[in-house]
């Protein structure tokens, strides 16, 4: 098997890996073209300073840099002198906590150190600075051109062709497919291409007429000259890697030298187009002029962390360029319009290797198995995540947040607001305290809802957890099951589905029976080839050829598109039109006078358009939440109304709004899960407890196949704790002192009256009355596997 032809625009780590990778699996077809010299193209590669640091709140990127780690150490190109990261602060040495967390979670081996300790590794630090320190073994110094040397030699043995000086000057497009690309010496036909192009990757994917959301940011790497301390070494370094992320520092040793990185000066953001051509650029094209002055509080800090600094120099430095994104993670996956033309950018030395492997195993298999890629798909951003103001500030903002203490609630600052449901001018009348989602403005609760307070005992969560919360989400969540309240579900994502090739369609692209009358609504799951979970959705069926999806986020659109035959029409209706959920107790109270539709016969999972007051709206009955009521939609346009007529109609029942922090509480009581967080693309319905959703005997669907081995062998399962600390995800769970598992959600459960946090662990381990403990910064809090869901079992509530 020699695979179809390919063409990897890019010889840098990113290209390098993906040609070796796609080589070994049999593709040899390939050629990789670069406009600069190979191995040192000039790219970001050829001036990375090397650093791996393993450790990432994101599974993905951890497991990715521990692949590339292993296989550079295979490759000769790494020098595994450890990682050592270290707090001069109070709230960083808590945050080093947190991050041992995620590597114990995460699998990495990871160990917290005193100030003795961290001296003890890195003769340099004042240990009267370091208040402890996170030490990773298999960390280490990549040395990026030689890793891109010796991948591209196995992948020349194998049959590949590199081809330096090549200037990649258009990509050729017939019928929506790729078919060459085109080069200062000639056209290369390929069946497939794939843009590893680093900081030009804009420029590149532009030729295919793709929107890259990337920014090339300079970033401040100097050198010193002879440090006394490192006097005499002989090795290039022997100390691990350093990081002072207090002061937006990172250090490395050359022999008796230091390279000292530096996040701390103003954002240099510069243009794919702006980037010199490799004859044109003095050192190359991607080192730009160092500017000392942006370096000067840099050298301070260095010099009070490492003493012996000061009886060195600054002998050098660049500004060099690398790839930021939006969001902090790369860019990866097919362009939704030009079939065979992918992206692997904004990947960075310490990713390289894992992304190459898995832009092969995508490429050749048809999925990536070894990592769940959700969080990377290129395809993942809402269309205002494109605009190149928007892609621009964004990088900038997370150039200078790099070494922040971000907490997970944390919304970005700017730009804002975005996305504003017909809702907002009441929300804001009330109070609401808006957090950000997928650009929408969403009330995390509302100040109005204050008096709710009165009468009840709502429990403070520990520091970091009480951040982004108010007691005020307690007295929302218990009021929502004692009255009704009304819960925005604006910036759900809702897809419209129609044609004569509809019910087909849906039949084979998700796991529920869908083909069912019209009011009908069914939950069920999107899986990939390999049966992992893509999404869960819920499908409303509203007319024989017409259906609304609920879903996920933009890959479920872009999933769904690329499998649509050409008698099947998708729309995404989401900023066109509206949701309030209205759930409680009371909810058939207030709605039933206000509307025709029989609220009594609507049943559970059943839909229904009609009218509310003056709205036409469609009605779906279930509810996210647990409780009785109605998810109500409606046209942009008719929202505010639909809200007001609710709300002055729901006084007399003491209505209230409901904001997205008491809206988890609920909804991890009920036990429901939320894509992305609690289960991803490399779990199984079954593992995941969803196997209630999945219809085996319908017929064939996308993923069934795969799911007939893998409902054999559940050796995993999302699991319900308790405990007495309100956790926040992300956390491991430990078996006494072995780590068995990794956290998801949490949250407090204020029905049930504890915290609840669902997580991953073995199935042997997953049985109501395990007892186990999470490891929550320095605490071990105690957690005991229950039953699930914690909250009204039996459905009395849903189908009362
Ligand atoms: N509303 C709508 N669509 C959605 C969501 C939503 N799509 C995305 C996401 N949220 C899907 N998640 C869920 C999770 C659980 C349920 C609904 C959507 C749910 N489950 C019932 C249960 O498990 O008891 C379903 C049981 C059944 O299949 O009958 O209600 O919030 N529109």
């Amino acid at each position: 098997m020699t695979g179809p032809s390919v063409v990897i625009i890019g010889a840098g780590v990113v290209g390098a890996a993906l040609a070796d990778e796609l080589s070994a699996r049999g593709w040899t077809d390939v050629t990789v073209v670069d406009q600069g010299d190979v191995p040192a193209t000039g790219g970001s590669s050829s001036h990375a300073p090397g650093l791996v640091f393993q450790v990432n709140g994101s599974k993905t990127m951890t497991e990715m840099a521990r692949y590339t780690a292993q296989k550079f150490v295979e490759l000769d190109s790494f020098l595994q002198v450890g990682g050592l990261e270290v707090a001069t602060g109070p709230e960083r040495l808590a945050e080093l906590r947190r991050r041992h967390g995620w590597a114990v979670a995460w699998g990495l081996e990871a160990h917290l150190l005193t100030p003795q300790e961290c001296v003890a590794k890195h003769s340099l630090l004042d240990e009267a600075k370091v208040l402890g320190g996170l030490y990773v073994p298999t960390d280490g110094l990549a040395k990026a051109v030689k890793a891109v040397d010796a991948q591209l030699a196995r992948a020349r043995e194998r049959g590949v062709r590199v081809l330096p000086r090549h200037e990649v000057l258009d990509i050729r497009i017939q019928d929506g497919k790729v078919c060459a690309v085109v080069t200062d010496h000639g056209d290369l036909p390929a069946q497939v291409v794939v843009c590893c192009a680093g900081i030009w990757g804009p420029k590149v994917a532009r030729m295919a007429g793709m929107e890259l959301p990337l920014t090339p940011l300079a970033h401040q790497l100097a050198w010193t000259g002879p440090v006394p301390g490192l006097a005499g070494q002989t090795e290039e370094a022997t100390r691990p890697i350093l990081r002072h992320q207090d002061a937006d520092l990172y250090y490395r040793e050359r022999f008796d030298t230091l390279g000292i990185g530096y996040y701390g000066h103003r954002p240099m953001p510069i243009t794919a187009d702006e980037i010199l051509p490799v004859d044109e650029a003095e050192v190359m094209p991607s080192v730009l002029t160092f500017t000392p002055d942006d370096f000067a509080d840099a050298w301070e800090e260095t010099r009070a962390l490492l003493p012996d600094t000061q009886k060195a120099e600054i002998e050098s430095g660049i500004n060099g360029l690398f790839s930021f994104t939006t969001d902090h993670l790369p860019l990866m996956g097919q362009s939704p319009d030009v079939e065979g033309f992918w992206v692997a950018e904004a990947v960075w030395v310490t990713h390289s290797a894992g992304v190459g492997r898995a832009m092969a195993e995508w490429l050749v298999d048809g999925h990536c198995s070894t990592f769940d890629l959700h969080e990377c798909d290129v395809n993942r951003f809402e269309p205002h995540q494109l605009a190149p103001d928007y892609v621009r500030e964004r990088g900038c903002q997370n150039y200078v947040e790099v070494y922040d203490i971000i907490h997970p609630l944390q919304p970005m600052e700017h730009p804002r607001p975005l996305r504003l449901s017909p809702f907002h001018p009441r929300q804001r009348d009330l109070g609401a305290v808006f957090l950000e989602a997928s650009g929408w403005e969403r009330p995390q609760w509302y100040d109005a809802n204050a008096p709710l307070l009165d009468g009840r005992d709502i429990p403070t969560p520990g520091p970091w957890a009480a951040r982004y919360w108010s007691p005020i989400v307690g007295a929302e969540a218990q009021a929502t099951r004692e009255a009704v309240a009304l819960y925005d579900m604006s910036a759900l994502k809702r897809l419209e589905v129609s044609g004569p090739g509809a019910p087909a369609f849906l039949q084979r692209i998700t796991t529920g029976d869908v083909d069912k009358s019209v009011g009908s609504v069914t939950y069920c799951l999107l899986l990939d080839t390999d049966g992992g979970i893509r999404s869960d959705v819920t499908v409303a069926r509203l007319g024989p050829d017409r259906f609304q999806l609920g879903a996920n986020g933009n890959l479920d659109l872009d999933w769904l598109e690329r499998h649509r035959p050409a008698d099947v029409f998708i729309r995404d209706i989401t900023a066109g039109t509206c949701c309030v959920g209205v759930w409680g107790p009371r909810a058939r109270d207030l709605v039933q006078p206000l509307t025709g539709i029989d609220l009594t016969a609507l049943k559970y999972f059943r839909g229904a358009r009609g009218f509310v007051g003056n709205v036409p709206v469609t009605m779906l009955r279930l509810s996210y939440v647990g409780e009785l009521g109605w998810e109500i939609y409606t046209t942009a346009d008719m929202g505010l109304k639909l809200w007001d007529t609710l709300w002055s109609a729901g006084r007399e029942h003491g209505v209230l709004a409901g904001g997205r922090g008491a809206f988890t509480s609920l909804r991890l009581e009920k036990g429901y899960r939320s894509f992305g967080t609690d289960m991803t693309f490399e779990h199984d319905p079954y593992e995941a407890g969803l196997g209630f959703a999945v219809k085996l005997d319908k017929g064939d669907f996308v993923g069934r196949r795969a799911l007939l081995e893998r409902k054999e062998s559940v050796r995993r399962k999302l699991t319900c704790l308790l405990t007495d600390e309100v956790v926040m995800g992300k956390e491991p769970v430990y078996d006494g002192e072995r780590a068995v598992g990794y956290v998801t959600s949490a949250a407090y459960g204020y029905t049930v009256g504890r915290g609840i946090a669902y997580a991953w662990l073995p199935a042997s381990l997953a049985s109501p009355g395990q007892a186990l403990h999470i490891g929550y910064f320095d605490q071990r809090v105690p957690a005991l596997v229950a039953e699930e869901p914690l909250f009204d079992p039996a459905m009395t509530r849903l189908r009362g």
